[in-house]
């Protein structure tokens, strides 16, 4: 194993509250249902993927430009939220595995689904730390399609067979398995039939990826 790629959200910060804050503002404002069994399914989808099944429940048809200006309305209610972050939502488990992985030498990338990947890095003070990052701004395809982690893997110049994905997302899992990668599984991810490493904290994989 040369390289590890870490999903974002639910892997290296948790923005989910903030993803279903958002999502819960505007489907009240479309009197559209919402709850938290619904932002569940949300994990690791894209926004629009995300937005159409929150429209699952709406009793009228939107028209692509009426879903565009949704999903650019909760997307400014979340970038606000998550001006709330700082350098302490990074967690300590976090940050000592991230400083240990790169000390043993493995080169280290962002796989995420989200456009506002680089804003949440630079909030949480990792805006300079990764070797690479993958997200919502260079794929066409969202998680399971495995574009994402593929992506990833060409900027570190390595194959899917030497990096390990890191992922809490089901469909995470989904990408990672169809692209060729080995995976770790944290949080609902460890669930996963097909996930290599099942994990509870990041530090977990300190014990699993010994030196390149
Ligand atoms: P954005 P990840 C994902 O991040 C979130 O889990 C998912 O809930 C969100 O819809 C998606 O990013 C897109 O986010 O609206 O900021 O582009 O888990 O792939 O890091
Ligand atoms: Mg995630």
């Amino acid at each position: 194993m040369k390289a590890v790629i870490f999903d974002l959200d639910g892997v290296i910060c948790f923005t989910d509250r903030y993803h279903y804050l958002a999502w819960k503002e505007m489907a009240d404002e479309i009197g559209v249902y919402f709850d938290e069994t619904i932002n569940n399914r949300l994990r690791g989808v894209s926004r629009m993927a995300s937005l159409e099944i929150i429209l699952e429940k709406a009793s009228g048809e939107y028209s692509q430009k009426e879903k565009e200006a949704l999903a650019e309305k909760k997307n400014a209610i979340y970038v606000k939220l998550l001006d709330r972050m700082s350098i302490s939502d990074l967690s300590d488990d976090v940050k000592r595995t991230l400083e240990e992985l790169r000390k043993r030498g493995y080169l280290l990338a962002i796989g995420s689904s989200s456009k506002n990947t680089k804003k949440i890095l630079a909030k949480i003070g990792l805006g300079d730390f990764f070797d690479a990052i993958s997200d919502g701004t260079n794929i066409t395809r969202s998680k399971p399609d495995p574009e994402v982690f593929l992506k990833a893997a060409e900027m570190l110049s390595v194959t899917p067979q030497e990096a390990l994905v890191v992922e809490d997302a089901l469909a995470g899992i989904d990408a990672a398995v169809s692209g060729g990668f080995s995976s770790a599984g944290i949080g609902e991810a460890a669930t996963h039939e097909k996930v290599t490493y099942r994990i509870e904290k990041l530090s977990d994989l300190l014990g699993i990826l010994q030196g390149k």
